[in-house]
């Protein structure tokens, strides 16, 4: 196996100094967030986040390391964060980046030591709003679990994942990760969908039938980095009564997934069959629908839903 350590397999990869420090700063938030997982500081904080979701000691202190690492990059102008209502503004900074974030994503399967993540996605310039995943120039994941892993993509330079090692380094564990046009695992978000879209119970009914393989955890992150290892998958998270919109965040969650799939291969559609790299960010906090992974898989999934 090729062990290169990431901030040489960047410069290889020929990815701008900027876009290298900023994947630097998030490296070492991984580690960091790492640390205080292991820490056990699993409590409630005491306070909510801008959805009025009860937030864990360790939302708020990923969202600190994260916030922190990347102020002192000197190279982001705006930060979005999904346990903020208002971005950070670094009017200052020498290079301009706009990074939105989710820094744990899944903490409710945190008591239930389960894996969980981060999320992050970088573009250039000094606005959120507007942006589109088709402009970004990275995005990236740590999956927190037996494992700590960091998968970047790479505006076209592929979809590469890394392992964190006892000695604190990010390793090279795969390289060009690549996503097969079918599959046979299927990871079924939000079923509560079923009582409004039937269909949706249908195409589930369908894929048991054909006895197909269920992978979900709950996780998005662990759910769809299942995908990426296996090299296929779908998971779906289409919109209910209580959320029509589903309920995870085009800027923090669902654009730089849609990216790093995009980059491996796979598509993200929602659930009109809008690509989600075609979405413009209107507000930070904002919601989509989402069908990601193989790519005749969303397709069927989306056209399955519409009839
Ligand atoms: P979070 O950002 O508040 O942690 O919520 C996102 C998580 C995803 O990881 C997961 O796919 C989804 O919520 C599951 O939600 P639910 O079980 O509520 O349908
Ligand atoms: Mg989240």
């Amino acid at each position: 196996m090729n062990s290169q350590a990431i901030n040489h397999f960047l410069r290889q990869k020929n990815v701008s100094p900027e876009v290298r420090s900023l994947l630097y700063h998030i490296a070492r938030s991984v580690k960091y967030i790492n640390f205080s997982l292991r820490a056990g500081n699993t409590g409630i904080s005491g306070t909510q986040n801008f959805s009025g979701e009860s937030q864990l000691k360790l939302d708020v202190l990923a969202d600190q390391i994260i916030s922190h690492e990347l102020e002192n990059s000197d190279l982001v102008s705006i930060l979005a964060s999904e346990e903020k209502d208002m971005l950070e503004e670094f009017p200052s900074s020498r290079a301009k980046f706009v990074v939105a974030y989710d820094p744990l994503d899944g903490s409710s399967l945190v008591d239930a030591n389960l894996a969980i993540g981060s999320i992050f996605g970088i573009w250039s310039g000094e606005k959120l709003e507007g942006k589109k995943g088709t402009d970004m120039e990275a995005a990236a994941y740590a999956v927190y679990g037996p494992r700590v892993t960091l998968t970047v993509a790479l505006r076209d330079r592929g979809v590469h994942e890394f392992e964190l090692n006892d000695v604190g380094e990010f390793l090279l564990t795969r390289e060009n990760i690549r996503i097969e046009k079918k599959s046979k695992y299927f990871a079924p978000g939000n079923l509560r969908a079923c009582e409004v879209l039937p269909a949706y119970k249908k195409l589930v009914d369908t894929w048991v039938a054909e006895k197909r393989t269920l992978r979900y955890s709950g996780g998005m992150v662990p759910d769809l980095h299942h995908m990426l290892s296996k090299g296929q998958g779908i998971f779906c998270y289409p919109g209910c009564a209580k959320h029509p919109d589903g309920k995870l965040r085009l800027a923090f969650e669902c654009a730089p997934f849609a990216f790093l799939f995009t980059e491996a291969g796979g598509l993200a559609l929602d659930q009109k069959g809008t690509n989600i790299l075609k979405l413009p960010i209107k507000e930070p906090h904002q919601r989509t629908t989402i069908f990601i992974g193989s790519e005749d898989e969303v397709k069927h999934a989306v056209n399955f839903l519409k009839k």
